[in-house]
């Protein structure tokens, strides 16, 4: 992945977090770097592969010159409709749930989607299943989800066994952690990797009820092997959306199916002879997972008559 003429006495560096113009750079051996973004263009993500020049002016810093191309990029649509992106150079997506603050597994269904999307593996993490009724909760759900061949884990940070089979699970990938706010990353985060509270500090600050919040993604080097990003919780998700007809392409039971439905452009809806919803009457497709779907194409429509007009 090298670019076509990297900038003279430019050094190679890989962004590990990011904040409007200001960046934090690891370079390649091992240091990190305080970098500024050159010019107005240049923009960054967690995960970024960079090439930055050193300044002389403040000790320590420098300035991002080139962003490298991206093998993958995780995006979501901002508040004004506007694509943004999270993370570069994924290979994986670690969706959390928790029974507290109380599931939101259409929230869980739009990562996967992403996911899917952007050509990520992607598994499914319960945290906190040290706390009573996390099970009654969860778990239907949960079963769901490995049903349709996502893997599933069970994790707390008070219980190390969950914690050792996310371990394995994110050797020799670059994955991103991402759920609601409260889940849990975080405190996952520090189980992972060790020492690494004091940095966790750095990019928290005290919301105006004294909570604690990641506020910006951060990326980590996994001692056990693989990288970890630390996404800041959010309210709600939603990754840039494909044209209607494609949405069906981010529910992998859905598209399994779709080659039996009568009509070959079917989206799913309320069409004849489809396949999903005979599924789904059978209990083969959950009817959760269906309205997901649905939810998510009229949504994709609306984006698409926005663009229109
Ligand atoms: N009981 C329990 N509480 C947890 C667990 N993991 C995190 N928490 C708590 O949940 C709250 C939110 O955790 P945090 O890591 O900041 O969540 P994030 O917003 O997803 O990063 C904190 O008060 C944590 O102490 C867990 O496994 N069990
Ligand atoms: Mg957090
Ligand atoms: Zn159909």
């Amino acid at each position: 992945m090298h670019s076509s003429k990297p900038v003279p006495s430019s050094l190679a560096g890989r962004v590990v977090a990011s904040h409007g113009r200001d960046a934090t750079v690891v370079a390649a051996d091992g240091s990190r770097v305080h970098c500024r973004l050159q010019g107005r263009r240049l923009a960054v993500v967690c995960g970024d592969r960079v090439r930055w020049q050193s300044t002389s002016t403040e000790g320590g810093s420098g300035v991002i010159v080139e962003v490298l191309p991206r093998a993958s990029l995780l995006a979501r649509i901002s508040s004004r409709g506007d694509p943004e992106p999270v993370a570069a150079n994924l290979t994986q997506l670690v969706a959390v749930v928790a029974v507290a603050p109380a599931p939101d597994f259409g929230l869980c269904d739009r990562y996967l989607a992403a996911a899917e999307w952007t050509g990520l593996d992607a598994c499914v993490v319960a945290n906190k299943c040290d706390l009573d009724g996390a099970a009654e909760a969860l778990d239907g759900a949960l079963a769901d989800y490995a049903r349709i061949g996502y893997r599933v884990l069970r994790t707390s940070k008070r219980l190390a066994g969950g914690v050792d089979a996310l371990r394995e699970r994110l050797a020799g990938g670059v994955s991103v952690l991402v759920g609601q706010s409260g889940v849990g990353k975080s405190s996952l985060t520090n189980a992972l990797v060790p020492g690494v509270a004091a940095v966790v500090d750095e990019i928290t600050r005290a919301t105006e009820n004294g909570r604690h919040t990641t506020t910006t993604a951060a990326l980590y080097t996994l001692p056990s092997g693989g990288e970890l990003i630390d996404s800041p919780g959010v309210r709600d998700f939603s990754p840039p959306l494909p044209a209607p007809r494609e949405v069906a392409s981010g529910y992998r039971e859905i598209v399994a199916l779709a080659a039996d439905c009568r009509f070959r452009d079917c989206m799913h809806l309320r069409e004849t002879g489809c396949r999903v919803t005979a599924a789904a009457a059978e209990g083969a497709v959950t009817a959760r997972r269906l309205e997901s779907y649905r939810r998510l194409v009229a949504l994709a429509e609306e984006m698409a008559s926005r663009v229109r007009r």
